[in-house]
């Protein structure tokens, strides 16, 4: 009765999303601009460009480049970001993730990942999860951003699911918007995620006979 299970990657499977703050910090520091992790929940699920887009305009320093810095600017923040991948292992898969996966292959259902990092693949890889996804959709598959339902949708269509039979799983406000913009049942990982259909405060809450018989309630 569930045709498949799609994950958001930085903050549901591995807690990249504190690297990511700690490299954007540090870059915005450099143009004079003090982001925290307030600021941050804004960043969740937001490709590289729109990221950095976000942080100028917090510093009203939007104006100020041409394209050309922008770019220099976020390839700068990508190579701090990827010094913190070179120490991720399978250690690093939060709580709860590991049993939530195997509880869900064993009865059959597929299961999706969908983020819109270019290091996708490298984190994966890293946490020797890259063989454990029935279809991975990463930047390099989808032309939008979250909140756009486009990548939770590719990842249903190619895992040949109903959107309205399966559920996303998000920790960010971006993520939980483009689960519902695709009309799956979305499951936050969270305290603020209000948009969601079923909320948990951290991944070792999710368990899957809870979340089935949320979904059940739900459909
Ligand atoms: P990259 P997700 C997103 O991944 C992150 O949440 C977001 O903070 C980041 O800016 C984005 O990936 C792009 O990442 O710079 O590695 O291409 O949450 O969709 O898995
Ligand atoms: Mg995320």
């Amino acid at each position: 009765f569930i045709d498949a299970v799609v994950f958001d990657l930085d903050g549901v499977i591995t807690d990249t999303a504190h690297y990511h703050f700690l490299a954007w910090r540090e870059m915005a520091r450099e143009m004079n601009i003090e982001i925290d992790e307030v600021f941050n929940e804004r960043l969740k699920g937001v490709s590289r460009m729109a990221s950095l887009e976000l942080i100028l305009e917090e510093g009203n320093r939007q104006n100020d480049f041409t394209l050309h810095e922008k770019e220099t600017m976020a390839e700068k923040k990508n190579q701090h970001y990827c010094q913190f991948l070179n120490h991720l292992t399978p250690q690093d898969i939060l709580p709860g993730i590991v049993e939530l996966i195997s509880a869900i292959k064993s009865e059959g259902v597929p299961i999706g990942l969908a983020s819109v990092s270019k290091n996708a693949l490298t984190v994966l890889r890293a946490l020797q999860l890259d063989n454990t996804f029935d279809y991975i959709v990463d930047a390099s598959k989808v032309k939008k951003t979250k909140p756009d339902p486009e990548i939770f949708l590719t990842a249903c269509n190619r895992l040949e699911a109903d959107p309205e039979r399966s559920i996303g799983i998000e920790d960010a406000a971006a993520g939980i918007d483009s689960i519902k913009a695709s009309k799956m049942f979305a499951v936050g990982v969270g305290n603020t995620l209000y948009k969601s259909d079923y909320q948990v405060a951290a991944t070792k809450g999710l368990k899957w006979e809870n979340i089935k018989s949320e979904y059940q309630t739900w459909r």
